[in-house]
């Protein structure tokens, strides 16, 4: 593990000067009556422009004729479950809002702005708007700088949202009536070789002992595509779905691969394999948000849904749930 990671920065004193404890230190919330606390449901949430383009939101200034339908489709399964399960708070962890030391969280309370895609403006020039449940966000920062990660609050107005999370949040939840946090990528993995992703797994169980404590009933959502080769080379229609596919078998049997795993409720096996995954096809998990997303909810067997697989500009995309529908019987016999 690099040095870099166990630089003192920030808040790391908040604690003792405030006198303020840790959710471990202070153990659980009380719940109130008739509604459990704790992590409701997670998704694996794609956040690529395409999805949000082809949906033709008013906040979104392009216009779409469509495209990328099964994606889209099953991200509807995903608002009626969270909509079912009626949250408080969205958690996110999103690849785009690189932070180059250590993990960020946005403790704005009002996020509001244009968020633009710089590879594709065309695609997506967004006007958001939304609520951080504040509490929550400062919890999860302050748990995981207690277990040792380097960890920011940012807590300054006016700093552009990035098009991941507004994407992946949009298509969560696009009346935007839910609070959210929202969790930087620390990005050191792209450049420190010898990183890997236990940083992530610290993340995630930090977010969930942080949403125990604060009493939340909380979804989690990482939003990672999966083989990340792509097209470099636009149709003159974006959405031109004849143009779209798999950017080679190679990529799509890897693909294949990570999503059985997820399918048999493998996780054991799931955990050792997204590293050999992302060396096989540039996994965009190598942002970590997948790791993040497992070990929040407790690296869960048997429980894992694949809702859909597609392809955009070549890279390969899934939407997965564990919990929020009805429970099925595990693939493959385990
Ligand atoms: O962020 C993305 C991505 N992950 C995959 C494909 C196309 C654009 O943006
Ligand atoms: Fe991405």
């Amino acid at each position: 593990m690099s040095s870099v990671f166990q630089v003192p920065v920030g808040d790391r004193n908040w604690q003792r000067r405030s006198g303020a404890t840790t959710a471990a230190q202070a153990g659980p919330a009380p719940e109130p009556a008739g509604r459990s606390s704790g992590i409701v449901a997670g998704f694996l949430s794609p956040h690529p422009p395409h999805l949000l383009y082809a949906e033709n939101p008013p906040q979104n200034e392009p216009r779409s004729q469509g495209g990328w339908e099964t994606l889209r489709w099953a991200y509807e399964d995903v608002r009626q479950r969270i909509r079912d399960l009626a949250p408080d708070v969205i958690v996110l962890h999103a690849p785009h809002w690189i932070t180059m030391v250590g993990h960020h969280v946005n403790c704005v309370p009002n996020p509001r702005g244009l968020s633009v895609e710089p590879i594709f403006p065309h695609l997506l020039r967004y006007r958001y708007d939304f609520r951080t449940d504040v509490e929550l966000a400062e919890a999860i920062a302050d748990q995981a700088s207690a277990d040792g990660l380097v960890t920011r609050k940012l807590t300054t107005e006016g700093v552009r949202v990035d098009y991941a999370t507004i994407t992946a949040l949009h298509l969560l939840n696009p009346d935007w009536d839910i609070p959210v946090v929202s969790l930087s990528a620390n990005n050191n993995p792209y450049f420190y070789s010898t990183s890997s992703l236990d940083q992530m797994e610290v993340l995630g169980e930090a977010t969930r002992k942080a949403i125990e404590a604060t009493g939340r009933r909380a979804v989690v959502a990482g939003s990672n595509s999966l083989s990340h080769y792509h097209w470099d080379r636009e149709p003159d229609l974006p959405e031109d779905m004849a143009k779209e596919h798999p950017f080679d078998n190679h990529q799509y049997r890897w693909d294949m691969r990570l999503l059985e795993l997820i399918r048999a409720g493998s996780t054991r096996e799931l955990r050792s394999f997204i590293p050999e995954h992302i060396e096989a096809t540039e996994s965009e998990t190598k942002a970590g948000s997948l790791t993040w997303l497992l070990a929040a909810l407790g690296w869960p067997e048997n429980d894992g849904e694949v809702l859909t697989y597609g392809t955009i500009i070549g890279t390969g995309n899934a939407v997965c749930a564990w919990g929020g529908g009805v429970r099925k019987d595990p693939v493959g016999g385990r």
